[in-house]
């Protein structure tokens, strides 16, 4: 089907009856930056506003897709229907993972109620977080009770992902050493559950207490700090306790007024991208800009930053307003 004959409201509504080829291409629009991407999401907005969103993000090879297929398991045991984005992978899907874990992703993968769907896009001029929280709103709007968003590291891209998430994991392993005091910044903030994934491991003990210590110079009270779980994704060890605390607390989000609350924040952190990246594509191509030019001329002809943005925006005013 050639989805630009369609009109938005029809392939809005093949989305909600479930064609996945639809879905599938409308993200691949929305990836691209293509404006009829951005006219599908128009349409389906109405209906955002009741998944369950979840980030989890960890280094390569924590074992963040192992509890992914694992929590999706439990979802669909609860026949709750799920979507699940691997931003950025290292690796497809089920990582560099042994034959077992793809099999068992091929269960998912039959499955009517989960999606799951790749995007590497890195590098592209709207971000790569910008189009990931376009793709979760549509998804929302396909009507995924879950929502789930795997990505690697914890870059900046990262924490904003994860801040587009209402509930958000991070999964570390032991032996991670020195590297507990270097993720601290930016992610501790605003992780609501710690997955100490690969307890089969030695060196449980130790990444705990470390975990412990950082979490305490918050200075916050214990209620507020978020829970460490322990889990062996492998084998599915912790995964229920990891699976009944997401249910817990999306549960307790759907029936406060958090739910709302939550929305609105995202809602206004949404419009805000949006105007900001229109207006600058705009700027852009009015004034013909070529990042890499103007950074030899900073580097060449001694021009400053300053100067030429003020430059460039005055012509851009100019040429809006003839002033
Ligand atoms: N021993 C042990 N191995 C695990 C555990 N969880 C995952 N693994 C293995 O670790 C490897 C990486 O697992 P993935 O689930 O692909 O890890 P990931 O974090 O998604 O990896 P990337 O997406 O590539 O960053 C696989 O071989 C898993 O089978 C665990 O709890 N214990
Ligand atoms: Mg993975």
């Amino acid at each position: 089907m050639d989805i630009f004959s369609k009109d938005t409201e029809e392939i809005f509504n093949e989305i909600k009856k479930g064609n996945r080829i639809i879905l599938s291409r409308t993200i691949t629009l929305i990836e691209n930056g293509n404006p009829f991407g951005t006219e599908i999401l128009k349409t389906a907005f109405h209906e955002t506003g009741k998944s369950i969103i979840i980030g989890i993000t960890g280094a390569p090879g924590a074992g963040k897709s192992t509890l992914v297929d694992k929590l999706t398991t439990e979802i669909r045991k609860k026949g709750k229907t799920v979507a699940i984005i691997a931003v950025d992978p290292t690796s497809p899907f089920t990582g560099g993972a042994i034959l077992g874990d793809r099999l068992r992703m091929q269960k998912h993968s039959i499955d009517d109620g989960v999606f799951i769907r790749s995007m590497a896009t890195r590098g592209n001029l709207g971000g790569l977080a910008s189009s990931t929280d376009d793709v979760i709103t549509l998804l929302d709007a396909a009507g995924f009770d879950y929502i789930i968003v795997e990505t690697v590291g914890v870059g900046q891209d990262e924490i904003d992902i994860v801040k587009s998430a209402h509930l958000s994991i991070v999964v570390m392993v032991p032996g991670m050493g020195d590297d507990i005091q270097a993720i601290k910044a930016g992610i501790m903030e605003i992780a609501d559950i710690f997955v100490i994934n690969k307890s089969d491991h030695p060196g449980v003990e130790k990444i705990e207490q470390e975990l412990n210590f950082i979490l305490m110079l918050s200075g916050k009270p214990k209620e507020e700090l978020p829970e460490i779980i322990k889990t062996v994704a492998t084998s599915g060890k912790g995964v229920d306790h990891l699976f009944n605390t997401v249910e817990k607390r999306g549960k307790e989000l759907l029936s406060s007024n958090k739910y709302s609350k939550y929305h609105k924040e995202l809602l206004k952190d949404k419009l805000v991208r949006h105007m900001k990246e229109k207006l600058f594509e705009k700027f852009r191509t009015n004034v013909g800009l070529n990042i890499e030019e103007e950074v030899s001329k900073i580097l060449n002809e001694k021009k400053s930053p300053y100067q030429i943005a003020e430059e460039k925006i005055s012509s851009f005013l100019e040429k809006c307003y003839g002033d």
